[in-house]
């Protein structure tokens, strides 16, 4: 005898309230009005959404149920390829605010009057790892900005740092099939510790001074807030008068700039794959729009001539002690899209999309990627109608006889499609209006070559270098130390240490002593010297640029049941006035009740919340549970975390068996600082500003 049928399990009546069964099984939707029927993609309303249509109650399927066929199929095909590069990304939504009119350099609409207002979209990415990767990885990060202009989208689809790994583009595919995963074995993801990466940099000096960038801190920033944008190449603004200016688009982070430790993005990427995208997320849902300042460095034929470097040359920046960037506008980030898919992952940039009065320059770089864009939409979104998706669609009128083709969203209406017709229909070019390259002479013979004004390739890697602080060079030391350690080829190695002879011969002492090098290399033939007389510049430092101030920063706030509750109550309030946040750390995210007997809310027990999340850490556990707390490895692990990773750590005495058992009890220096009560809190406050403490790096490592 067949089992007695419902349509419906007890489970999904549970789960959705909004269903209840009737008396014979079926379904009906309570509180309907505010809930709309479901549909199949058709329009037709679905009776059952639970159960597919079979014979009998225990019988096959059958291939009638249009419904759920069509919900099948549709849900096989939602994945669409992911980018070949930058496949791990995050946008937003904002604006881009025009200070003053640029009419002098430029025609382009955006920059002709003060005070306008342009929308943007903004995705910021990992290069080398898939889109399901961490967030932590050593890699460069895309800053990729697109403007909504009056006269078309403008992209300028850049990155966290100034210079590129190559000279042209024809390298573009070699560089990234070396930095991906091993074809055969199909790891390491999101790396570029691998023979690989290493192999095909140490036979690429023109790479030097990119690697001296993606060994730096640049490379682990401590969110898409505290980093830099550039456009790297050289492009040019045209006035009206069609006169040119060459410029270098730079994105200034309002909040400054801000990178983590080595070993705390290590564990960050254990704690929270996502860290840059919740930091973006949780900031703007708060209120807390990040903004950048747009600066140019606007220079002529004159001083591209004059210049050390040829301009075309995306493996070189100008400095900005030669050429002081002027401030133009304002970026702010200020809404996060509806659907991560629809916007973040359809959204198409392209260098190529550039409005009248924007120009691209000979850096063979960009004319390679002026052609790829176009190309990889095609592959990516699967037809040449992309642009009718809204993300990528202008925000400007716009009239073409473009038409047809997979997924046509809007084809020209009526009899006329081309141009020119006699009916006097459709639109007609402007040639006023319309984008005019600047008609800049070229002659010369046909070749394969690269401009002998290209071969410098450590000049400018040993002036980044130089740059740095004590901390920095350091962190560049052991960055390069520990990739060349996951290298197994030990020729790889030493070669790699023969190209850092030529950038700084103490850099490529430290690197050859990490690596344990028997006997130094002799350093890399070049074809020209490296210069010796470029003066440091300032300007590539993070640290010698510091912000200063713990405005946007988080402090994790480590509780128990009986914490001081005016304290917590000061630290909070002071953090709020300073334009940070904070999150309460306790041993259950229930919460603690704190010593007036209020329930403090949690939001994370102490394993979920270790404090490479946070930029400091107060402790203010109460004397009854501390013997409780000490026994806790993730609470040790907390405390000794943040020690090694140089953060501020604001303590009360009841801490110290916790900072005992931290085995730091005996090193507390200035940047730990006791907190006796509320006064205490705007000292604390002060010292954070620092963001960290340095000069502690050498008690908490060996190089
Ligand atoms: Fe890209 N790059 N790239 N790139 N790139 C892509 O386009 C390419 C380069 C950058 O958030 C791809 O839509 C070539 C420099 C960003 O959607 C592809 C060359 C800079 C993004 C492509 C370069 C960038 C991309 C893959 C060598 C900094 C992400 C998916 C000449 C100035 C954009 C896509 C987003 C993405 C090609 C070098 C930045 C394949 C051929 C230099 C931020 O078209």
């Amino acid at each position: 005898m067949a089992k007695s049928s419902s349509r419906v399990s007890d489970q999904a009546v549970i789960h959705d309230q909004k269903l209840v069964r009737g008396e014979g099984g079926e379904l009906h939707q309570i509180a309907h009005g505010s809930v709309p029927p479901l549909t199949t993609a058709q329009g037709g309303p679905v009776s059952d959404d639970q159960n597919s249509l079979k014979i009998g109650s225990r019988g096959p399927t059958v291939l009638e149920d249009f419904h759920f066929r069509e919900k099948i199929f549709h849900f096989d095909h939602e994945r669409i390829p992911e980018r070949v590069v930058h496949a791990r990304g995050y946008g937003a939504h904002g604006y881009f605010e025009t200070y003053e009119s640029l009419a002098k350099y430029t025609r382009a609409d955006i920059f002709q009057r003060a005070g306008e207002k342009t929308p943007a979209f903004v995705r910021f990415s990992t290069v080398a790892g898939s889109k399901g990767s961490v967030d932590l990885a050593r890699d460069v990060r895309g800053f990729a900005v697109k403007l909504y202009t009056q006269e078309g989208n403008w992209d300028i689809v850049g990155n966290n740092i100034p210079v590129f790994f190559i000279q042209d583009a024809i390298k573009f595919p070699d560089l990234v099939h070396s930095v991906k995963e091993e074809p055969d074995r199909a790891f390491p993801q999101a790396q570029s510790a691998h023979d690989n990466f290493w192999d095909f940099i140490s036979l690429t000096p023109e790479s030097m001074h990119m690697i001296m960038w993606v060994m730096s801190d640049r490379a682990i920033p401590r969110s898409f807030r505290f980093m830099e944008g550039f456009g790297v190449h050289t492009f040019r603004m045209v006035n009206a008068k069609d006169e040119s200016t060459f410029v270098k688009f730079h994105w200034k982070p309002k909040l400054g700039l801000q990178s983590v430790a080595w070993n705390e993005a290590v564990k960050i990427n254990g704690a929270d794959p996502d860290f840059h995208r919740r930091d973006l997320w949780d900031s703007i849902q708060a209120g807390n729009f990040p903004e950048w300042e747009l600066q140019l460095q606007l220079f002529d034929q004159d001083f591209a001539d004059s210049f050390d470097f040829d301009v075309l040359d995306a493996t070189k920046l100008i400095p900005e002690e030669l050429l002081a960037p002027i401030p133009v506008g304002r970026l702010v980030l200020d809404r996060m899209p509806d659907n991560f898919f629809a916007e973040t992952e359809q959204v198409a940039f392209m260098t190529q999309n550039v409005p009248p009065g924007i120009d691209f320059s000979n850096d063979p770089l960009l004319q390679g990627r002026n052609f790829s864009y176009l190309d990889t939409q095609l592959k990516r979104l699967g037809g040449p109608n992309f642009t009718h998706i809204s993300i990528n669609a202008p925000k400007c009128p716009f009239h073409h006889f473009q038409q047809d083709g997979h997924m046509a969203m809007r084809n020209p209406v009526g009899r006329v499609n081309y141009q020119p017709n006699s009916f006097g229909d459709g639109p007609r070019e402007s040639p006023q209006r319309g984008f005019r390259s600047f008609a800049e002479t070229e002659e010369g013979p046909k070749q394969r070559i690269r401009a002998e004004s290209f071969a410098d390739h450590y000049s400018q890697a040993r002036q980044f270098y130089i740059s740095q602080t004590p901390p920095e060079q350091g962190h560049i030391a052991a960055a390069l130390t520990f990739e060349l350690s996951k290298v197994k080829t030990a020729a790889i190695r030493e070669r790699m240490v023969s190209h850092l002879l030529n950038i700084d011969e103490g850099l490529a002492n430290r690197v050859g002593d990490g690596l344990g090098l028997k006997a130094m290399p002799k350093p890399a033939d070049a074809t020209t010297a490296t210069r010796q007389d470029l003066a440091a510049a300032p300007s590539l430092s993070i640290l010698a640029n510091g912000p200063d101030r713990f405005e946007g920063r988080k402090l994790g706030i480590l509780i128990t049941d009986g914490t001081d509750a005016a304290l917590l109550k000061a630290l909070t309030g002071a953090l709020a006035k300073a334009g940070a946040s904070f999150e309460i750390i306790a041993p259950k995210v229930g919460g603690a009740k704190a010593s007036d007997g209020s329930l403090i809310e949690a939001q994370q027990m102490i394993g979920g919340g270790p404090s490479v999340l946070y930029d400091a850490v107060a402790l203010l556990p109460s004397q009854a549970a501390i013997a409780d707390l000490t026994k806790e490895a993730t609470a040790r692990d907390f405390v000794a975390d943040a020690f090694a990773h140089c953060k501020f750590i604001g303590y009360v005495e009841a801490a110290m068996p916790l900072l005992e058992k931290a085995g730091i009890a005996d090193t507390l220096d200035d940047g730990c600082v006791a907190l006796s009560g509320p006064k205490d809190v705007a000292s604390f406050l002060n010292v954070l500003g620092a963001l960290r403490l340095w000069a502690r790096e050498p008690k908490v490592k060996m190089s």
